[in-house]
């Protein structure tokens, strides 16, 4: 087979940039490992920039997330027995939007079913070849029999425990990380959120989330030792951890019911450089990872996503190489600025025993800070409704 990108990953990265390859005409194919449903069943991110949004218009697959998503113009921070929210909308002018990664998703491989778009579900051992040569391409196992994909380029899209960053570590790839000594318990549960909009805790116990999928669907979150196993939590014990953390009128109007996916995630922020290595360009939690403190994940892959196309659509209109050759720095740099705000944002929520006493008392006196000036708080607001692509 031959294809001009061959993308690696069905997640939101490989999606999303196979949808806009196809609508411009470039043709491509998408390898994952696992099937659709498999996909479809990790509960990941939450919460999606303008920027996200924006493509997912402009790949034809944003209908159900402007019906079914929500849109909010602030968040709350709650610490040291006070609220603060933070007014996103009059502070930037924007808004974020509230739609589940499953449910965006699913919209793209449902748009790409319905525009033609080819995607090969199970393929076992997919690796990339001669990708630091003019003639790239990619192998895979499927039905016991090895398949070839001659290209022009691969984008590695296969997230952070993928085959293509691992393909490169012999090729002066550098990897920055910051591993934090807690986990993120997750709950997912058919009740209705407790509030309309997010409320981040910095808690003497530990940090908590407040976050939701819909007027009837919510998504919780608390910080645990990294030795905790999720068979450990019933989901009594998460509901009254969680109410242990919020303010006692939150507490108290908090709705529970019985989890439909509860599971615990590792915080990390990674980032590898370069992205690009000859025709092999990485995508994506391929080549970063972010504490989900700031909801960064998902759209810093959004906007990878947005420069590598540009520099492929240009290659193929114009034959230039410009815009691939500057897909690293430009991806780069607004990775970094997320990166920094997703780690300072991880720093001043959650507990962090090492740091003693007056670490503590440092957290309390940066959010009092914040909750007194204007300019910190429209510094937080514009990273977090995402700095311009
Ligand atoms: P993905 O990991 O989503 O997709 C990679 C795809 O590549 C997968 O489908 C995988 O099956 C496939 N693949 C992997 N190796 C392969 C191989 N060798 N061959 C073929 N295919 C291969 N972000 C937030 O903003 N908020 C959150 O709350 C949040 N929670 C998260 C919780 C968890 C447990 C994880 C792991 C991530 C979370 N994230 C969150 C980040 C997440 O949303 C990512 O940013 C987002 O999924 C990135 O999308 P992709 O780059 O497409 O990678
Ligand atoms: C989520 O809804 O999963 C979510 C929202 C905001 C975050 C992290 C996770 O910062």
């Amino acid at each position: 087979m031959r294809t001009q990108v061959c993308i690696i990953g069905s997640g939101p990265s490989g999606l999303i940039l196979g949808q806009l390859l196809s609508n411009a005409g470039i043709d491509n194919v998408i390898l994952d490992r696992v099937d659709r449903d498999y996909i479809l069943g990790r509960i990941r991110a939450g919460v999606l920039e303008v920027g996200a949004v924006e493509l997912l218009d402009r790949v034809g697959a944003g209908v159900r997330m402007h019906k079914e998503g929500l849109i909010h113009d602030g968040f709350e921070l709650s610490f040291s027995g006070r609220r603060h929210r933070i007014r996103l909308k009059e502070l930037t002018g924007t808004s974020v939007m509230v739609y589940g990664q499953t449910e965006l998703t699913r919209d793209l491989m449902d748009h790409r079913d319905a525009t033609g778009g080819k995607t090969i579900y199970d393929a076992a051992n997919v690796t990339p070849h001669d990708f630091d040569s003019a003639k790239p391409y990619v192998t895979y196992e499927k039905d016991g029999v090895t398949h070839r994909i001659d290209c022009d380029f691969i984008a590695g899209c296969d997230g952070y425990h993928g085959v293509c960053r691992a393909s490169v570590q012999d090729k002066g790839i550098q990897n920055y990380e910051k591993v934090y000594p807690f986990g993120w318990l997750g709950i997912l549960a058919d009740v209705p959120p407790v509030h309309h909009e997010l409320i981040y805790a910095n808690h003497a116990r530990g940090f908590a989330l407040c976050s939701q999928r819909s007027l009837t669907r919510s998504r919780y979150y608390v910080q645990v030792p990294l030795t905790d196993k999720v068979e450990e939590w019933s989901d009594d014990a998460f509901w009254d951890e969680i109410r242990r953390r919020l303010p006692a009128d939150v507490a108290e109007a908090m709705q529970t019911g019985p989890s439909i996916e509860k599971s615990i995630a590792p915080l990390r922020s990674f980032v590898a450089e370069p992205l690009r290595f000859g025709s092999l360009f990485l995508v994506g939690d391929a080549g970063h990872i972010v504490p989900p403190t700031g909801a960064k994940g998902l759209n810093l892959a959004a906007s990878d996503v947005h420069y590598l196309f540009e520099g492929l659509q240009e290659f193929y209109a114009d034959k230039k190489t410009a815009g691939v050759d500057a897909y690293s720095q430009r991806a780069l740099s607004r990775i970094w600025k997320a990166e920094r705000f997703s780690w300072s944002m991880t720093m001043l929520m959650h507990r962090f025993p090492a740091e003693g006493e007056f670490g503590q008392k440092v957290q309390e006196a940066e959010l009092d800070y914040l909750s007194s000036s204007t300019a910190a708080q429209t510094s937080m607001a514009e990273n977090y409704v995402g700095l311009p692509y």
